[in-house]
């Protein structure tokens, strides 16, 4: 496959920004974990590649503007181009030596989401996409499955973190896809979730309370993989609201159903006291 320049720029930025990190996956113990809030933390890996990506993003396309997970936003020259970047995604895991983590990097040009790609560099896969060019891992198009019903189905979800969110939706939720679905998993890793669904590993996902870097990257994987990503509740923007919904596109509307019927559920089971 004949990757584009703009792809070939954001695989080297991803690659060079972990170069080291086997090295600090195995040294955990090292790296100064602090916690941002509850059961939030941060490494001084997070914040090491966060520059590198940094630095480079800047070096090959100086003036983009940033929003990064760890330094928030910088404002470019170039109004028109944002890069959107989380340097580890899957931090709990990274910490914990599971490895199961990834880089993730989008491009946003006048507002609209161009190019993504997610690495995670234990497994060494690599997942990029450029809109209109499709999707692919390590040179393999990707496309999603092409399962048409829960009963069928292996759907990925995220829990709410401690302090964070609603639980008792969740639990509604989990309740009725899981009466429904083959099986259910969790990774720890919004963007290797959504680039799962675009790999055809699992057929979908739902997850609330999600931020902009977690997910830019995936949604365009998904999308070129012919899947469909949506907010869950609303046809408002998914990078505004954190609550992201994607499927192989033939299970949307069930999904969408169900998670609909929970928040009913889940909001009658509060009007009730
Ligand atoms: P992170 O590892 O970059 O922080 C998994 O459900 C998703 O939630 C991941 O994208 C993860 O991103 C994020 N996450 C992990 N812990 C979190 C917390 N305490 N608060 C908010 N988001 C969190
Ligand atoms: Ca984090
Ligand atoms: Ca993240
Ligand atoms: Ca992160």
């Amino acid at each position: 496959m004949a990757r584009s320049a703009l792809l070939n720029v954001m695989v080297q930025a991803a690659r060079k920004a972990t170069r080291n990190i086997r090295r600090d996956f195995g040294e955990v113990e090292n790296l100064q974990v602090s916690m941002k809030g509850p059961a939030d933390f941060v490494s001084a890996a997070d914040r090491r590649v966060e520059q590198a990506l940094h630095q480079e993003l800047e070096r090959v396309r100086p003036g983009y503007g940033f929003l990064m997970e760890e330094s928030g936003a910088i404002k470019g020259a170039d109004q028109s181009h944002r890069w959107i970047v989380d340097p580890i995604d899957g931090t709990t895991n990274f910490i914990h030596g599971i490895p199961h983590f990834a880089v993730s990097i989008a491009l946003e040009r006048h507002g609209e989401l161009v190019a993504g790609v997610i690495y995670n560099p234990i497994m060494d896969e690599l997942f990029v996409a450029e809109r209109g060019g499709g999707a692919f891992l390590n040179d393999r198009r990707l496309r999603v499955t092409q399962r048409r019903e829960l009963s069928d189905a292996v759907v990925c979800c995220g829990i709410p973190h401690r302090g964070r969110g609603d639980h008792a939706l969740f639990r509604h939720e989990l309740a009725r896809v899981q009466a429904k679905a083959t099986g259910i998993r969790r990774s720890g890793s919004a963007a290797l979730d959504l680039a799962y669904v675009a790999a055809g590993r699992y057929d979908a996902y739902w997850e609330r309370g999600l931020k902009p870097w977690d997910i830019a990257a995936g949604i365009v994987l998904v999308r070129e993989a012919g899947g469909t990503v949506s907010d869950i509740d609303s046809g408002r923007d998914m990078l505004q609201t954190g609550n992201i919904m994607a499927t192989n596109d033939a299970l949307h509307g069930e999904l969408g159903r169900e998670l609909k019927a929970a928040q009913t559920a889940s909001s009658a089971r509060q009007a009730a006291g």
